[in-house]
């Protein structure tokens, strides 16, 4: 059999690009998502070139995933993971400067910063956007202008899943049939699919005693039932490429369960065997099965850790996340800066984020803005009140201040305020904070929780007629301060539940 080295392949893929005669002074950045495999990788035909036995079909995790920044500096190479050192002598240190040595010339070293917000080594695929985010960042580094095919080449030789992250959405990695591995990567589905939810389970972020690496090997060796797996694995690709293609969830849902399933079963009966589920694992499996003997179509796959990853529609994303309170969602498909809110501590400092819906339900702090646009009128201050639309996922009809909303991730308070005013207003003001203020509340009627870090902000405008977005307000009015006080106290029911605490800073304050 012939057999090609790393190196090899690095020096094929790289043999137009003028490979290390330019070097971004800069350095090179990239993010990855991370993904999780709906039809999994279990077993390499080349271990060396992390060759799968059979293709694989995974879907991306939204905004779950690594960035990674790498430049050429310094006596020694040095890798941080979210600010922190990471000490050379450790597992991660090592095989992360053994992928580094295919690309760096004599004598030169790198100083590699990933953010991530997947965690390291338990089955939620670190390795998967770690390699795909570093060998973007390099293909930037270097000015090498690689295709994504070749840049999914050369992340599947640092972790074979990785080949698949850098794409989003549906991702095919095509095993190939050549000794050198050129024809095994990945390609991107062209189906979108925007109702589709995932909810990440943590059951434990240990790391995991045997790492995939490790259990695939033995699976392939020791495994009486591996020589079924193939066979397996090609029918149900098939079927979720269908189910995929006719948006048939059940179908996509239950061959993904049952994949996962068979791989565990593999792996289970490794010699000696291997077992990734813990005891809470196999409690959230059995929920999952009683929720769809109770009609709701609820699927989940599990990689190689004890880990699940649930598989919903958007429409029943609140049945689920009462059902798993602790769920974190994920949308492969939707603009995730639309889509989350930012998680905050008391003080305001970022923490996270989380899908807007989510948030509510789970009652997680984070940050949100309250406007209030105020004109003077003899003499007096007024400001402009909106009426919520019937249409708002709680609230709906009541009376409140000019405009509220969440800012997205890394958008600044004022910006995000002065957009959402325009959005729903039709109303281009400059704003100012002057203050923020803490405020939960229930909506029991809606069984979602508002628990926000609300920044009051304010502006003023001449202007009468305002374009109002339909879908957010149905009505305006201009009222003077004071009797919008008193009317406070008379019909509180009238008015949104943050209102009065919003107004009483305002008021504190002019
Ligand atoms: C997958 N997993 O398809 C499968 C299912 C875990 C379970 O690929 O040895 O880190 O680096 O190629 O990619 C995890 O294994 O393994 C994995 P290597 P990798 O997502």
């Amino acid at each position: 059999m012939l057999i090609m080295e790393k190196t090899e392949v690095v020096k094929h893929i790289l043999r137009n690009t003028n490979h290390g005669q330019f070097i971004n002074a800069s350095g090179g950045s990239s993010w990855a998502p991370s993904n999780v495999a709906l039809c999994k990788y279990w077993g390499k035909r080349d271990p060396e070139l992390n060759l799968p036995v059979t293709s694989s079909l995974s879907i991306s995790l939204g905004n779950k995933g690594s960035f990674t920044q790498i430049k050429q500096e310094g006596t020694a190479d040095n890798y941080f993971v979210n600010g922190a050192i990471i000490d050379s002598t450790s597992k991660f240190a090592q095989r992360l400067q053994k992928f580094l040595d295919l690309f760096r010339s004599r004598g030169t070293h790198y100083v590699v910063n990933i953010e991530t917000n997947v965690p390291i080594a338990s089955g939620f695929a670190s390795s998967a956007c770690g390699f795909a985010a570093l060998v973007q960042a390099l293909n930037q580094l270097y000015y090498w202008r690689l295709s994504k095919k070749d840049l999914s080449i050369l992340a599947r030789l640092g972790s074979g899943s990785a080949s698949r992250s850098v794409y989003t959405g549906f991702v095919e990695w095509q095993k190939g049939e050549d000794y050198n591995g050129m024809d095994s990567y990945a390609i991107r589905l062209e189906h979108n699919w925007p109702q589709l939810r995932i909810g990440t389970l943590a059951i434990s972020l240990q790391e995991k005693p045997i790492s995939s690496t490790e259990a695939m090997q033995r699976t392939v060796k020791t495994s009486s039932l591996y020589n079924s797996w193939p066979k397996q694995a090609e029918q149900d690709l098939a079927n979720i490429k269908l189910a995929i293609a006719r948006k048939d969830f059940v179908l996509l849902g239950q061959t993904a369960e049952n994949n996962a399933l068979a791989m565990h079963a593999l792996i289970n009966s490794a010699q000696p065997p291997i077992i990734y589920s813990l005891p809470e694992t196999i409690a959230a499996i059995v929920r999952v099965q009683e929720l769809r003997l109770a009609n709701l179509p609820i699927f989940f796959t599990q990689d190689a850790g004890p880990n699940l990853q649930l598989l919903f529609l958007a429409e029943h994303e609140p049945i689920v996340l009462r059902a798993f309170p602790e769920l974190n969602v994920v949308l492969p498909f939707a603009d995730n800066h639309v889509e989350q809110v930012v998680l905050v501590d008391k003080n305001d400092t970022e923490i996270g984020t989380c899908e807007k819906l989510a948030a509510h339900i789970q009652g997680k702090l984070h940050r949100a803005f309250s406007v209030f646009i105020l004109r003077k009128h003899n003499d007096n201050i007024e400001v402009l009140l909106q009426q919520r639309s019937a249409n708002k996922y709680h609230s709906a009809n009541l009376w409140s201040n000019t405009c509220c909303g969440h800012p997205r991730l890394g958008e600044e308070i004022i910006a995000a305020a002065e957009r959402r005013l325009y959005e729903e207003m039709g109303l281009n003001a400059s704003l100012q904070e002057i203050e923020q203020f803490h405020y939960m509340a229930k909506f029991t009627a809606v069984d979602l929780i508002e628990n926000e870090l609300d920044h009051v902000l304010i502006g003023f405008t001449d202007l009468n007629d305002f374009p109002i977005n339909l879908d957010e307000v149905q009505n305006y009015r201009w009222i003077d301060l004071l009797e919008l006080y008193a009317d406070l106290q008379q019909n509180p029911q009238k008015y949104t539940i943050w209102l009065p605490q919003a107004l009483n800073l305002l008021l504190q304050r002019l």
